[in-house]
């Protein structure tokens, strides 16, 4: 092994020519020919490769360097069987090809893919440590770029397909390239935006890009499969809740509120109730607590404006209400919570809870909300954490009551326990903050004189 120097090579007729990319750090492992920095002039984007296998020691350049003939780029320690391999390959090269000029006119495939293989030589043979740069042929009588990533991975674009994707950051290694050799085309980076936006990327990844897809597996491999398509609902709700779930970041609280006297209240109305051909769910209750204690956290009643420097309060109060469909989730909107009463809001959620599971909700009806409730009280379980209905900025999750043993100070006392978990926009509400609201909604719950005040 040797120390060499790696140097750049004549790369043609251009000066000051910027690093953009710096494929390599100090103990990579290179074998001869792999690439080692990209370089990018106004017409044409080049690979630098190493002339040597060995064990990168040093870099000596970084991106945004502006880099001549005969600049140091790094230092390896060389293999010696390679070193002289290198030497050799490098002056057979020299002599075999005409020295490197600024590459002009325009190129085919296949001299692109040959130029990929070997392309530019060096001027001369003047030094074994430099090397012959790859790349360069192309589109509109311009140099044609050939880039690599660091994983060895490479893709074919123009110096402005690269420019304009940049522009946007958008990661070529990403895009598929629909021209000819695979090279990647300002559609097709077009389309890989387009689907970032649509939520159609690969895996069913949604806004947010970036974000790895999950592994496309054939499962029939393991056992007998069946395919059943979504519900339309299902397939608007999924899109719904990956986005405010990527999108916002969700603290949820938990609490539990004791509604031993509200049940016992909500019992004494259930024959009136009947009377009126309505149910008397704790749920009414529990919306009837939601508004009253919205009045008080008027930042959980809001949405962030699109700036994301604003809030905007609301002040209405219009609870949209999970409801369970056999096609999927729906969440209608009941208005004005906050002043009616509880056989009214029983009305209007029987009312809105049927037209969902028949289908006959309006858009209307599923448009407005400032928070929601989504309960699981008539199903079971002890707790979940729901995803906030953004842009709202809260949703309360309720799950089944049951009577508890709770130490009263001398001794333990049965009493109806409701498990709550509030899940709110942690850049709108601040733990303390929603820490108070669940404590205020538990008060509220326990004694409902609270709604009077
Ligand atoms: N604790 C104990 N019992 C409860 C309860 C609670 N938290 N909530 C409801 N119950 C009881 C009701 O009192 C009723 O019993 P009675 O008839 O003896 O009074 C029974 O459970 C059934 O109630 P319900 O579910 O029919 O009515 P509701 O008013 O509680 O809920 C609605 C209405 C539309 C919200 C509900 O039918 C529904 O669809 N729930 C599912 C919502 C959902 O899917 N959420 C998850 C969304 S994904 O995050």
């Amino acid at each position: 092994m040797a120390i060499k120097s790696i140097t750049l090579p004549d790369i043609g007729n251009y000066e000051n020519t910027p690093v953009i990319e710096v494929l390599v750090s100090p103990g990579d492992r290179v074998e001869k020919e792999d690439s080692l920095i990209t370089l990018e002039s106004d017409k044409a984007t080049m690979e630098i490769p190493s002339p040597y296998t060995g064990e990168i020691t040093k870099v000596l350049v970084k991106n945004d360097d502006n880099l001549n003939k005969g600049d140091l780029i790094a230092e390896i320690d060389a293999e010696e069987d390679q070193e002289d391999e290198a030497g050799k390959s490098s002056a057979a090269e020299s002599q075999q090809e005409a020295p490197a000029e600024e590459p002009s006119g325009e190129q085919s495939s296949a001299e692109e893919s040959k130029s990929e293989a070997s392309t530019q030589s060096p001027s001369s043979a003047e030094s074994t440590e430099t090397p012959p740069a790859t790349g360069t042929a192309g589109g509109g009588g311009q140099p044609a770029p050939v880039n690599a990533q660091p994983g060895g991975a490479k893709f074919h674009a123009s110096p402005s397909v690269r420019l304009f994707a940049r522009k946007l950051g958008v990661d070529l290694a990403n895009v598929t390239g629909t021209g000819p050799k695979g090279r990647i085309l300002q559609e097709d980076v077009e389309g890989a935006i387009k689907k970032v936006m649509e939520g159609t990327s690969k895996g069913g990844a949604t806004p947010g890009g970036g974000i790895p897809p999950l592994p496309e597996i054939d499962f029939s491999q393991f056992g007998e499969t069946e395919q059943k398509p979504l519900s339309r609902i299902k397939k608007l709700s999924g899109k719904h809740l990956s986005t405010a779930w990527l999108n916002i970041p969700h603290v949820t609280q938990f609490d539990e509120a004791d509604i031993t006297e509200m049940d016992a209240f909500r019992k004494s109305l259930k024959p009136r109730a009947e009377k009126m051909g309505i149910k008397m769910t704790p749920l009414v209750f529990i919306m009837k607590a939601v508004a009253h204690v919205l009045g008080e956290f008027p930042n959980m009643n809001a949405s962030m404006a699109p700036d994301g420097e604003n809030l905007i309060l609301k002040k209405y109060i219009n609870l949209g209400v999970a409801v369970d469909t056999p096609n999927g989730l729906l969440v209608p909107v009941v208005r004005d919570v906050d002043k009616k009463g509880v056989f009214e809001l029983s009305e209007e959620l029987m009312d809105i809870s049927s037209r969902a599971r028949d289908g006959k909700l309006t858009g209307a009806d599923l448009s407005g909300g400032t928070f929601s409730i989504s309960s699981l009280g008539g199903i079971g379980g002890t707790q979940f954490t729901p995803i906030v209905n953004g842009p709202e900025v809260g949703i309360l999750g309720v799950s089944k009551a049951s009577m508890q043993p709770v130490w009263d100070g001398s001794e333990f006392v049965p009493r109806m326990m409701l498990p709550l978990a509030l899940s709110y926009d942690h850049r709108v509400i601040d733990g303390a903050e929603g820490a108070r609201f669940m404590t205020t909604l538990s008060r509220t719950l326990t004694d409902l004189r609270e709604l009077m005040l």
